[in-house]
């Protein structure tokens, strides 16, 4: 039966479809040039790659699982991935790296605008494939959608072209990373259009790209060209040294009310189409932990990476207890879910998961 099933313009309007990621066959890649930046100097992941620990998988499939139930419970269609056998090199004519890493973070994969979705273009090589798990589903949504748009964003060569070598160079402190993330010098070039769907914050006629690590000018570039009527917003966050996803930094709880970390503002001139809207912007409670869990990649702050399900509903990790309590205290009714386990595997509640349909329509919130 033909049925509009691609449907999502923002972060926040009640939630009807999703995608829920898997951890099955998950690796740590290989250094490469895009990627070593996450793997602190005196990390026991430094120089380990491989398919990661057997009971760790097991563990975040059962968090996955579990969200899973959450969201059907509440009426939310969820459709899974199917992962490769991400244990396989990745070989093309411009580069070969050992292996590739996962398919748990849809987030950074796919980007829905509209009755659209994008396949990004990643820049990092062990990801090259990764749209391959979604491919069953996107075809799936193209043969029962007469109006679903199935695009990939022009495919990345990632040659060595596309990166500034030597550019995480171990003795560059943290106080010449933050100079750097000020100066806008980040580890890809603008040979080519890169971007991480997981920089993009959708806000209806708005797009709020994040500038940094995994997305590069060239493709707010592309996004403009690509959407001549939509609204596209470079922003930068200097407090953060290493730049990748705005989901973590800055995150949309309903119109009118975003959470930004307190570690990586929002400057001020780039506020104003916020304040001159009365939408309030509010610093995110602290994380309750103080290291991310071990073999992860990500920031503490995947305490603010929370899944919306609508204005008045949010998904928050259990063990983040002050952002459970700031979300209680900003009106939300708040559903608190064990994620910790599935962290190492590409993020949190909002990283693991890709908009397939929320109700509502394409809003202009800053006319
Ligand atoms: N994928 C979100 C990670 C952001 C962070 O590490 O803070």
């Amino acid at each position: 039966m033909m049925t509009k099933i691609v449907n999502s313009w923002n972060d926040f309007d009640p939630l009807k479809h999703v995608i829920v990621g898997r951890a099955d066959h998950s690796c740590i890649p290989p250094e490469e040039p895009a990627t070593s930046e996450k793997v602190p100097i005196d990390s026991t992941m430094r120089g380990m790659w491989g398919p990661r620990p057997l009971e760790t998988v097991e563990k975040a499939n059962i968090q996955l699982d579990n969200l899973v139930k959450v969201l059907t419970e509440r009426g939310v269609k969820v459709d899974r991935p199917e992962p490769l056998q991400w244990n396989q090199p990745v070989i093309t004519p411009d580069f070969r790296t050992g292996s590739m890493m996962t398919c748990m973070p849809p987030r950074d994969t796919l980007l829905t605008i509209g009755s659209e979705i994008i396949e990004a273009a990643m820049s990092f090589r062990c990801r090259f494939w990764e749209y391959l798990a979604f491919r069953p589903l996107l075809s799936r949504y193209f043969n029962e959608d007469p109006e679903f748009l199935w695009s990939q964003a022009p495919r990345p060569r990632l040659s060595d072209k596309s990166y500034k070598h030597n550019y995480y160079d171990e003795r560059i402190s943290l106080e010449e990373r933050l100079v750097r993330t000020a100066n806008k010098d980040f580890v890809t070039t603008e040979e080519e259009i890169l971007f991480d769907a997981a920089d993009v914050m959708r806000v209806g006629k708005d797009l709020f790209i994040q500038h940094g690590l995994t997305t590069n000018r060239k493709a707010m570039e592309w996004f403009k060209r690509k959407y001549p009527d939509m609204r596209i917003h470079a922003v930068n966050f200097p407090g953060d040294p290493y730049p990748i996803h705005i989901d973590a930094t800055f995150v949309p709880l309903r119109p009118g009310l975003i959470i930004n970390n307190p570690h990586r503002r929002l400057p001020k001139e780039q506020r104003v189409i916020f304040e001159k809207n009365g939408w309030e912007i509010v610093d995110a409670a602290q994380p309750a932990h103080t290291e991310p869990p071990p073999l992860c990649y990500s920031s503490v702050w995947l305490s603010m990476n929370c899944l919306v399900l609508d204005h008045k509903t949010v998904i928050v990790e259990a063990s983040e207890v002050h952002q459970l309590e700031q979300m209680d205290k900003l009106g939300m009714n708040v559903i608190p879910v064990a994620f910790r386990d599935a962290y190492a595997f590409g993020g949190g509640l909002h990283c693991a998961t890709a908009d397939v349909y929320r109700e509502g329509t394409c809003q202009d919130y800053f006319p």
